[in-house]
């Protein structure tokens, strides 16, 4: 026999106890990113490298969100100086296109960021989806309400199934244009976001880098969500202001951590 003598159970037993581990440790963390995209990836993989305890939680099964695909179904990602700096980083070779324009795979791009942020530390619960907050003294935000993403998603095969939730110093909203956990808090009139606005390259990526921070207490906001907050342009298929604001985001986050 070529491979170790192992039973069905143990195969069963070595899932469910590692998962069982990881869920019991992160259910109190120092920072949650909601959404595995290119700007959370890279705010927990900051974070984690300066030994923050950090979960992901992506509703997906797979992490990257839109860093896979360039645009219109088409995988090169292109990357405006000087978000080509986070690209070296971590070793994702590029050309330059024009001056200041930079051209990658999304393939090898996304695989690179999803294992640096891994190697980091940063700890994943995908195909789990973020459906509320936890709101504490002050309605600062203090958690994440969570449930598995087939249980959660409409319309409902399987009802009444309450959520978990996990407790966090400090949640950063990395969902994308939804700014999912933002709407949570609009929804309840304690915050308001803008929606965002028509394309603009330009403009776009500098505003979201500088709109990049704390939005409402205890939750900061990260990548296209910071458009939808704030009601800056879009950027299209342009990936460097979303490496840029996820380590922006990070920074902020440890300003609050510093802070407590
Ligand atoms: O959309 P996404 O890639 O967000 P981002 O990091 O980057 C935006 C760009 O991809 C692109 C762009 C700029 O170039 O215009 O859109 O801001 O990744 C967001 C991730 O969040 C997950 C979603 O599946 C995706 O992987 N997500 C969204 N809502 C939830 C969620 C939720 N409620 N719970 C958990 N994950």
């Amino acid at each position: 026999m070529l491979f170790d003598k192992i039973e069905e159970k143990d195969v069963t037993k070595a899932i469910v106890e590692g998962f069982s581990a990881m869920l019991s440790e992160h259910t109190e963390n120092d920072v949650i990113i909601v959404g595995g995209g290119p700007s959370g990836l890279v705010a927990g993989r900051e974070l984690a490298k300066k030994g923050v305890k950090t979960l992901i939680v992506e509703r997906n099964n797979y992490l990257g969100g839109g860093f896979w695909i360039g645009g219109y179904l088409m995988n090169k990602i292109t990357v405006r100086a000087p978000g080509n700096t986070v690209l070296d980083e971590i070793g994702v070779p590029y050309e330059e296109y024009i001056k200041g324009l930079y051209v990658t795979d999304g393939p090898h791009a996304c695989s690179k960021l999803i294992g640096a942020a891994c190697d980091a530390g940063v700890k994943i619960l995908n195909m789990t989806k973020v459906d509320d907050v936890v709101l504490r003294e002050k309605n600062r935000v203090a958690g994440v309400v969570i449930n598995w993403t087939p249980v959660s998603a409409l319309p409902r095969e399987i009802t009444c199934v309450d959520p978990v939730s996990l407790q966090s110093k400090v949640v950063i909203d990395a969902t994308g244009h939804d700014a999912e956990v933002v709407k949570s808090l609009v929804s309840r009139g304690f915050m308001k976001a803008k929606g965002f606005g028509a394309m603009w390259v330009e403009k776009s990526e500098d505003a979201i880098v500088e709109y990049t921070g704390e939005a409402y207490p205890g939750l900061i906001v990260s990548g296209m969500a910071v458009s939808t907050v704030y009601g800056l342009p879009r950027m299209g298929p342009t990936f460097g202001a979303m490496l840029l604001s996820g380590k922006k985001a990070a920074d902020a986050a440890l300003d609050i951590l510093n802070e407590q």
